[in-house]
């Protein structure tokens, strides 16, 4: 509930967003509570992309497991976890809300934030390391009793997943050492090159750690829920595997742009990004294949008449369809933003924000929205309440997203538009920008249902919670975990999968190959510069 409290506030922000670049400025009139646009570009990255999706992952990839395996995680420091993350957010929301951090959710180096922005969301990221523990004590309980077994599906998941951001994170951990000694004066200044790199080391793989969670329950819930069964638990498990193999060393993506990275490193890491694309590839079969199961036993006949007999109607379903649909064409973009040269043509446009609010903003997101309808009610005993009005808010979130991040693509593709820029409040930009005004009146629309959704999921939920009602009989007794067609026992490859210790050795290996020699230079010659405050 925490982080869909964040969420609210932080989507606030996002219809604001789209009105700056419909060309319509509504930050004049927040102006005693919030000073500027990018006061509130940096909390809705913040509150969305990192306060809400971290504690997103850290419910559901700590709560699957422990149903799974039938254990209890450590309940100590699962409350120690939380009570970290609740006052490291507490201690960065208040320079956010002063205006005091407005280095938006990258807070690139030479800007420079007050201490307790770095310090809180320090103390907030930190708090995962206890749910890695959690879940690795779990599984290690589970292997000493039983010797020998495969482990069960959503905990396999969970491992690696844990795994693979704790090697993600530790670019991250080193860089805010470093703010936090600048921003405190212990040292004079921070060389802007290096934390970037140590910025998207941790950067890119954070995608991951976003959307892994909603794979998960795709892989797990999803086609039981949509009345079928998963076609095949070895792929699924390879999925993970491929994750945590790829999914650190590709950061350079996000600096094509950057000088002082020699292009051929930029290159290896456009080819381990197009090889991090394969497990998304293999998810894109294997939960097509079985939401095909699903609608085939729910009565769908033909090529595509399976496509119709999925139950539409139920919000959970509808929520991961619709955003599985918007993941395509999120996905082909980001293989154009990862191909080196087509990248020059996007880069720090508004293409950018396009490609991935399809991703986080649309897949996984609703990934979240549509298993809280379910998930709220299973854990307080309390039914769903207003399910037409869930069901709408699905809708009208993907037609949002849809809408604004097809206007954001054409925006910053064709007319360059800039990403992170404050355009409605500058006539100058508005006038070079006049030819796309078709677009920018899109991005308002957007703006408009998609804060219309909003309003409709966040009455669904806390409506729900808060109620007073606790009716069992209507609520789902257990978590939807699927029956599967193509099982992991007698398989080599899940065999293999299991050495799970083995892949994340090499996991490292490959880490240090693609970002050894590159750091090991930056270390030795930095250019340290003093901060700066352009807001
Ligand atoms: Fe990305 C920038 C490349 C995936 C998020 N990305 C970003 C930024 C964010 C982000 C936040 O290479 C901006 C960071 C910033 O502020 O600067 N991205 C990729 C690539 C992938 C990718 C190659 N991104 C994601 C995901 C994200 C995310 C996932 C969040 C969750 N991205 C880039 C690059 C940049 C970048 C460059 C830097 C650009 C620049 O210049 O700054 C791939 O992982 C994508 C693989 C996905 C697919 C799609 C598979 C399709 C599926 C759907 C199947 C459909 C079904 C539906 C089952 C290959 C799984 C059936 C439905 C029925 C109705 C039957
Ligand atoms: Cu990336």
């Amino acid at each position: 509930m925490l982080g869909f409290a964040a969420l609210a506030l932080g989507t606030f922000f996002g219809p604001l967003q789209a009105m700056n670049y419909g060309g319509l400025d509504l930050y004049p009139l927040l102006k005693p509570v919030f000073q500027s646009y990018y006061q509130g570009l940096t909390l809705h990255g913040v509150l969305n992309a990192i306060v809400f999706t971290q504690l997103f992952a850290q419910t559901i990839m700590v709560y699957l497991p422990a149903r799974e395996l039938g254990l209890r995680p450590n309940m100590t420091l699962a409350w120690v976890s939380f009570w970290m993350a609740l006052g490291g957010l507490l201690l960065a929301a208040v320079p956010l809300l002063l205006n005091e951090a407005s280095v938006l959710y990258t807070f690139y180096a030479p800007l420079q934030a007050h201490w307790a922005f770095y310090l809180g969301a320090a103390i907030f990221v930190l708090s995962s390391y206890l749910s890695i523990y959690l879940v690795l004590d779990m599984w290690a309980r589970w292997r000493k009793a039983n010797p020998g077994k495969i482990t069960p599906l959503a905990t396999f998941m969970a491992v690696t997943f844990w795994l693979m951001w704790f090697l993600a994170s530790l670019g991250l951990v080193v860089e805010a050492l470093f703010l936090i000694a600048w921003s405190f004066g212990l040292v004079a200044g921070v060389d802007p090159l290096l934390m970037r790199t140590l910025f998207w080391y941790t950067g890119h793989p954070i995608v991951y750690f976003w959307l892994l969670p909603a794979y998960t329950l795709a892989y797990v819930t999803l086609p039981r829920l949509a009345g079928g069964k998963l076609v095949s638990d070895p792929l699924a498990r390879l999925v993970f595997i491929l994750f945590l193999l790829f999914s650190v060393p590709v950061g350079f993506h996000h600096q094509f742009a950057d000088p002082g990275i020699a292009p051929y490193w930029k290159m290896i890491h456009t080819v381990l990004t197009m090889l991090v694309a394969v497990p998304s590839l293999i998810t894109a079969f294997t939960i097509a294949a079985s939401l095909e199961v699903a609608g085939r036993a729910n009565g769908g006949k033909g090529l595509l008449g399976w496509i119709g007999a999925l139950p539409w109607n139920n919000p959970t379903v509808l929520a991961f369809l619709l955003g599985f649909l918007a993941f395509i064409p999120g996905g082909a973009g980001g293989m154009v933003n990862a191909s080196f040269n087509l990248n020059q043509n996007v880069h720090n446009t508004v293409w950018i924000p396009g490609h991935f609010h399809l991703q986080v903003g649309t897949l996984v997101t609703m990934a979240a929205m549509g298993t809280a309808f379910w998930l709220i009610p299973h854990l307080t005993g309390k039914p769903l309440v207003a399910r037409g009005m869930a069901v709408a808010s699905q809708w009208l979130w993907f037609l949002g997203m849809f809408i604004m991040t097809f206007a954001l693509h054409w925006m910053g593709f064709l007319y360059a538009i800039p990403r992170r820029a404050h355009i409605s409040g500058s006539p100058i930009a508005m006038e070079a920008y006049k030819e796309s005004a078709a677009w920018m009146a899109l991005n308002i629309v957007s703006g408009v249902i998609l804060f219309i959704a909003a309003l409709l999921f966040f009455y669904v939920i806390f409506a729900t919670a808060l109620q007073n009602r606790r009716e069992p009989s209507r609520v789902l007794p257990e978590v939807p975990f699927t029956e599967v067609m193509s099982k992991p026992e007698g398989s080599g490859l899940v065999q293999l999968t299991e050495r799970v210790w083995f892949w994340f050795g090499l996991a490292v290996v490959l880490v240090v190959l693609a970002y050894g020699p590159v750091l090991f230079q930056m270390f030795t010659n930095m250019n340290p510069v003093p901060g700066q405050r352009l807001w």
